[in-house]
């Protein structure tokens, strides 16, 4: 049989085949490849499982797949293979993920490296930019040479690591499919997977059985296992097909807590509670919080007993401290506030709840470069637990989008209207993700985004501006009295692109001044506000907004990972304005108030 590719495999290879598509310029094709990967990646259920319940049709029936990608998924689900991607491997045998990941490096140009100077991989483009080859190219200069070497610099220091959209989808189905084996107790991801992070280094499993050779013997023989590192008795070590490495530890019942809050880490957090326990005379480590006893006989002298371990919040009351979620567990000064028993200090925050959300306030349709229709957006949001949305389209600057003039946009209002009139159950909201100009004017006129109900705005351009020019560009955009949030504030792609230089200290008094929202975009590689600015936003009394930034119906599920990164900044519910019902929501912007 052949073997099941995971959804996220499929999609890695619909989008390559999007950049081959790209590099012989075909139209239209390559975004609808793109649209069908962004689509199944975040899928619920494995395609195969879909395909074998409904075939071929329950596949043309998701979001921007027609009847020739039906087909193509079929043969992915059915062979394991799809020749038309081989064909076009064939033709340019190249990494292009790889050498697509890179800045400044289309498709187009990744076709004239190959044609002119046989680039493959990223190490060749490497050799050839520092030996300034490339710059004669077409498509190419210095400059852009210049820009091609930083981003490989950018990406060798990101050390390998992976995103959070990638890794724990991931160490979720190995835990499913451990926890179905009858000899499995408990088994849970630990590490920074279980911190949510927003890059993941290894993944860490814990798993309590009574037979580990037989869990190990499972473990190591699941598909996606290419390398083992290491099998001991409690510890085994292996590497995955995706490339990312995995931890995977079998313990004791009755020290599982104590395992569990030693593999969560971080380390530094682990260190200062160990330090809590020798205070008291005690001792910490993966098996439990020990005391001395007595010693009864003279030969005995050292002679230590559990007391604790067989839970993680026992072990936090033990060590007088308040239960500590583990988003927070980063040693930047979460201690301190958890040594409630003390009376001084102040409590720990209650952190907005991965139930909390009840609409997302940046959604993209197939008005722009969205795969779903508005209609089908609402429908899944519903599915999803939410109770409004925001259509916020691109606007008419970012032409390959197909962003939106005046002129469509009142189109599209109309549109929702007639939306809203149809289902019921939620709410539509007119909104736009409106582009910041160079100058920090906006891209469309104030006449029209006071027709809206909530209005976004955001930068995709000029980002290596300077700090202050970037800075006072961006408060001018938020300054004006119609705009409601500032979307992904940094601009940064995780592992790609840096965060754009900006004075975060400013724009966070400037929203507190003008009643601006800020955005944590939930996007695993955006994850924009980062946790430090969500906490002096916080602080500062500036509300968020956790916003999917859905381009597909099947990107609500990506709201988890925004709320996480909220939590990693420790905002509470009511910093978060989309925690709220509609109407109360909409208060909390500008123009109502
Ligand atoms: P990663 O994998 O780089 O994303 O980050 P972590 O936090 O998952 O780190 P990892 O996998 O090396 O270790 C998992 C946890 O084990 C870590 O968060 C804390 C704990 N740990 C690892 N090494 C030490 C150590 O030397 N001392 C203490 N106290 N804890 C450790
Ligand atoms: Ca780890
Ligand atoms: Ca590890
Ligand atoms: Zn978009």
């Amino acid at each position: 049989m052949a073997r099941q590719l995971s959804n996220q495999e499929i999609a890695h290879l619909f989008y390559q085949i999007a950049e081959y598509l790209q590099m012989q310029e075909v139209a239209f094709k390559p975004r609808a490849y793109e649209r069908v990967a962004r689509a199944v990646e975040t899928l619920e259920e494995p395609l195969g499982v879909i395909y074998r319940r409904g075939g071929r049709k329950a596949l043309a029936e998701l979001p921007g797949v027609g009847a020739s990608i039906a087909e193509k998924l079929e043969e992915l689900v059915k062979t394991g293979r799809l020749r038309y991607y081989e064909t076009l491997k064939r033709e340019t045998p190249v990494d292009i993920e790889g050498l697509s990941a890179i800045e400044g490096l289309g498709p187009k140009t990744i076709k004239v490296l190959w044609q002119k100077l046989r680039i493959r991989k990223v190490e060749e483009l490497e050799r050839a930019a520092r030996a300034g080859k490339l710059r004669t190219l077409p498509r190419l200069s210095a400059k852009i040479e210049e820009k091609i070497l930083k981003s490989v610099a950018f990406q060798k220091q990101r050390g390998g690591r992976f995103l959070i959209g990638e890794a724990l989808p991931l160490a979720r189905r190995i835990e499913a499919r451990l926890k179905e084996l009858p000899q499995v107790k408990i088994a849970v991801v630990a590490g920074s997977l279980r911190r949510r992070r927003e890059t993941i280094g290894d993944g860490d499993i814990l798993v309590v059985s009574e037979n580990p050779d037989l869990v190990t013997d499972f473990f190591l023989k699941m598909p996606e296992v290419v390398h083992v590192y290491g099998r001991g008795k409690t510890k085994t070590m292996v590497r995955l097909r995706n490339g990312m490495d995995f931890d995977f530890r079998i313990v004791p019942q009755e020290s599982f807590g104590a395992a569990l809050q030693y593999f969560t880490g971080n380390k530094d957090h682990n260190v200062a509670l160990r330090q809590i326990a020798i205070k008291k005379g005690w001792k910490l480590n993966e098996y439990g919080l020990f005391r001395k006893r007595k010693a009864k006989s003279k030969k005995r002298k050292e002679a230590w007993t559990k007391f604790a371990g067989k839970t993680e919040s026992e072990i936090y009351e033990a060590l007088e401290l308040a239960f500590i979620e583990p988003e927070m567990r980063e040693m930047t000064g979460e201690i301190e506030l958890a040594r409630r028993r003390f009376g001084k200090g102040v409590a720990l925050p209650g952190l907005v709840d991965y139930e909390d959300l009840l609409g997302d306030l940046q959604v993209q349709s197939d008005w722009t470069d969205g795969a779903s229709s508005i209609e089908q957006l609402a429908r899944a949001a519903q599915k999803a637990g939410l109770s409004y949305i925001a259509i916020t389209d691109h606007t008419k600057r970012l032409a390959m989008t197909r962003g939106l003039d005046e002129k469509r946009l009142r189109r599209q209002i109309a549109e929702i209207d007639s939306v809203n009139r149809k289902i019921g159950g939620i709410t539509i909201l007119k909104g736009t993700e409106c582009d910041i100009l160079k100058d920090g004017t906006l891209d469309l006129p104030d006449r029209i985004l006071v027709k809206l109900d909530v209005v976004g705005v955001s930068i995709h351009s000029f980002f290596t501006l300077s700090r202050a020019e970037q800075t006072a560009r961006v408060v001018r955009a938020i300054t004006n009295p119609h705009v409601d949030i500032l979307f992904h504030p940094t601009g940064r792609l995780l592992g790609k692109r840096a965060a754009i230089d900006i004075d975060m200290a400013e724009i966070i008094r400037a929203a507190r001044r003008t009643g601006t929202i800020l955005e944590v975009n939930a996007s695993p590689e955006r994850l924009d506000l980062h946790d430090v600015h969500i906490r002096m936003a916080v602080e500062a009394g500036v509300k968020i907004a956790i916003d999917s930034d859905a381009h597909a119906a099947t990107h609500f599920s990506l709201l988890e990972y925004g709320v996480a990164q909220a939590r990693r900044g420790w905002a509470k519910k009511s910093d978060v304005v989309n925690t709220r019902p509609v109407s109360e929501m909409l208060k909390l912007l500008k123009k109502s108030s």
